[in-house]
């Protein structure tokens, strides 16, 4: 038997506050949330899972990883610089950094704390690019952000880890891999000699044929014990917990019903004890739930799913979308606090 806590009947602004000063509730994650209840989630064997909702007061004991604290204040807005000959250029064998460069520093202005440059497309049913090619593109992306950028956070999206440590050397501060530090055997020692923060997101299967049977038995817990385990893994490498960020890849080797449950009980993440990054911009499940748009015409839905997951408490949003999205959470924000 294993036992997870949710946080349930979640509050913010002066509601969170008065309640938390009250004994009523607890802060969430650190940040501008608090929460009343929790559901109590036992699972017994396999397909047998046993749900009961108590107040804080019933299990104040075990929630100390959901209340904080967080190295990381939320919410950041992540930018997404796309490294890739199809996203800019004439899609030829000469790739040119400016284009990238030129978006990342646009997004940096519009309010971007981080900027997350990736050169292979991990997206369902893409062909991987060799390592050396990946290496070429993102290099000069990050350097010439560097160079006009000093303070932003760089993250390098990669799986691989011989371009995680160009892109560190380039003057990258923070890694992502969709594969959580699983798909290239030296990535855990890069993670571990760098400094910066490191996200370990979620996937089943491989990006090639992750979307042809995504099966669980609950989506929610067995992403929650997955990422459980890769931040072990971590842990043991030598890679410091004030580091891990965790991410439930969304669209990463599941249907619509998985990404629509990680996203409504997103905050039993919390329990993890780590800041959450979330990723839903443009991704195909707000068309499936639309009319089929293609992915330039999912602001829509990228921002409703957004928004509900930082009303969940993740602390970082990964966008293609800045200014609409910081236009977004001021408003949340704004209200919230009015
Ligand atoms: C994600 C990512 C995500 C993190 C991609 C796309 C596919 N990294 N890289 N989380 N997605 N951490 O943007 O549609 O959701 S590539």
């Amino acid at each position: 038997m294993k036992r997870y806590l949710r946080p349930i009947g979640l509050l913010s602004g002066s509601a969170a506050h008065k309640a938390v000063a009250a004994g009523l509730a607890l802060p969430l994650a650190g940040g501008a949330l608090a929460f009343s209840l929790v559901e109590v989630i036992e699972r017994m064997a396999p397909g047998d899972i046993r749900r009961e909702i108590v107040t804080v007061q019933d299990v104040a004991g075990e929630l100390q990883p959901h209340i904080g604290p967080r190295p990381l204040a939320g919410p950041i807005v992540m930018g997404i610089v796309n490294a890739t000959p199809d996203s800019f250029s004439d899609g030829g064998a000469h790739f040119d950094a400016g284009p990238a460069i030129a978006h990342a520093t646009a997004m940096i202005q519009a309010g971007a704390g981080i900027v997350d440059i990736g050169g292979e497309s991990t997206r369902p049913g893409a062909i991987p690019v060799p390592v050396d090619e990946e290496i070429r593109r993102v290099v000069p992306v990050i350097a010439g952000i560097r160079a006009v950028a000093a303070d932003v956070t760089i993250s390098i999206d990669t799986r691989n880890a011989r371009t995680m440590q160009a892109a560190l050397d380039a003057g990258a501060t923070m890694i992502n891999d969709v594969s959580a530090l699983a798909h290239d055997p030296d990535s855990l020692a890069v993670a571990a000699r760098a400094t910066g923060p490191v996200v370990l997101m979620h996937m089943q299967g491989d990006p090639a044929t992750m979307q042809q049977a995504p099966a669980y038995d609950d989506v929610v817990l067995d992403v929650y014990d997955q990422l459980e385990s890769r931040i072990a893994t971590a842990l043991a490498a030598g890679v410091a917990l004030d580091r891990v960020v965790i991410d439930p890849g969304i669209g990463f080797g599941k249907t619509v019903a998985h990404n629509l449950a990680l996203l409504a009980r997103l905050s039993l993440f919390h329990g993890l004890g780590v800041p959450l990054l979330v990723g839903v911009s443009r991704k195909r499940f707000i068309a499936r739930l639309s009319a089929d748009e293609p992915a330039e015409y999912r602001l829509g839905g990228s921002l409703a799913a957004g928004l509900a997951a930082i009303s969940r408490g993740a602390q970082i949003l990964r966008v293609h979308d800045v200014p609409e999205t910081v236009q977004a959470l001021r408003m949340a924000t704004a209200i919230r606090d009015a």
